[in-house]
């Protein structure tokens, strides 16, 4: 397959790329927390999004390589803005439940995290639902580890996976996002609401933070706001963007 081939070559190539989407506090409004989202800068095919080389770097195991450029490059950029005005930013990185089998995958983050000297609790890590359907043991030992590094957890998509909510009683996490199809129509339609305000009051009895992804409308915005939604993701604050786009939009107080 010749994607794959190209694929083989990326990393070497320094073709991947971090772009971040903001995550607004809905309490103090300001921008706590940016989601990294790779991109592939593919010498032909232009600027490739994860659903096009991602399924097919977990298929052929490239992806642990990936994942351990992902956090390293995570934790470069939370260095480089030691001194800034974004050095308090918090970068959530997306994990897939095939990273997590990796056993050197914890001490992989504790290494990099110490190697640019960055505090633990400045990286969080999105994973979905679906870590809590296969080798539930070892993923649970996995994020316990990662936890007690201080890294933050985060479940993303949530929602809409096939698990239990037994899981939020055994595994530490920090934070729910709400998957984007419950926030569309969530000012239109009354299931979507009932479930997001459910969720949020499930997760804060639990000591959990939420965030609502795909927010796109300042109605949608004011709606989390009256129900004490934690963070909000989306087009209406800012779509994913290069990190040179991101620190001019901070400094122009987005
Ligand atoms: O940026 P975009 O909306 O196209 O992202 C689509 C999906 O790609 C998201 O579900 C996200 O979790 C996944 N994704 C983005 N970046 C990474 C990454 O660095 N590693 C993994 N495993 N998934 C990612
Ligand atoms: O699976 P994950 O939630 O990590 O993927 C995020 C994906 O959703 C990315 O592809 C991102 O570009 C997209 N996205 C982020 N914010 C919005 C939004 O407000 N509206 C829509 N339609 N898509 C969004
Ligand atoms: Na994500
Ligand atoms: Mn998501």
């Amino acid at each position: 397959l010749e994607l794959d081939k190209d694929l083989s070559q990326a990393l070497a190539n320094n073709e991947f790329v971090l772009f971040y989407q903001p995550q607004l506090n809905l309490d103090t409004g300001e921008i706590q927390s940016v989601e990294a989202l790779i991109r592939w800068r593919h010498p032909r095919r232009g600027l490739l999004p994860p659903v096009e080389f991602i399924p097919l770097a977990e298929e052929s195991g490239r992806i642990t390589d990936i994942g351990r450029w992902v956090v390293l490059a995570a934790c470069r950029q939370l260095a480089a803005w030691r001194g800034t005005p974004q050095e308090n930013l918090r970068i959530a990185v997306n994990l897939s439940g095939r990273e997590l089998d990796d056993e050197d995958l914890v001490d992989h983050i504790r290494e990099a995290l110490a190697a640019e000297n960055v505090p633990a609790d400045r990286l969080e890590v999105e994973l979905t639902e679906e870590i809590f359907i296969q080798n539930i043991e070892h993923n649970l030992n996995q994020l316990s580890r990662l936890h007690q590094l201080g890294v933050h957890l985060a479940i993303d998509d949530f929602g809409v996976g096939y698990s239990s909510l037994g899981y939020l009683r055994d595994f530490p996490v920090d934070l729910l996002k709400i998957d984007r199809s419950f926030i569309t129509e969530v000012t239109e339609r009354h299931d979507d609401a009932v479930i997001t305000r459910a969720v949020i009051n499930l997760a804060h009895n639990l000591g959990i933070e939420v965030v609502a992804e795909g927010v796109e409308t300042e109605e949608q915005l004011n709606f989390l706001k009256s129900y004490r939604c934690n963070f909000a993701q989306g087009y209406l604050i800012s779509r994913p963007i290069p990190v040179s786009d991101l620190e001019k939009a901070l400094a122009s107080g987005v």
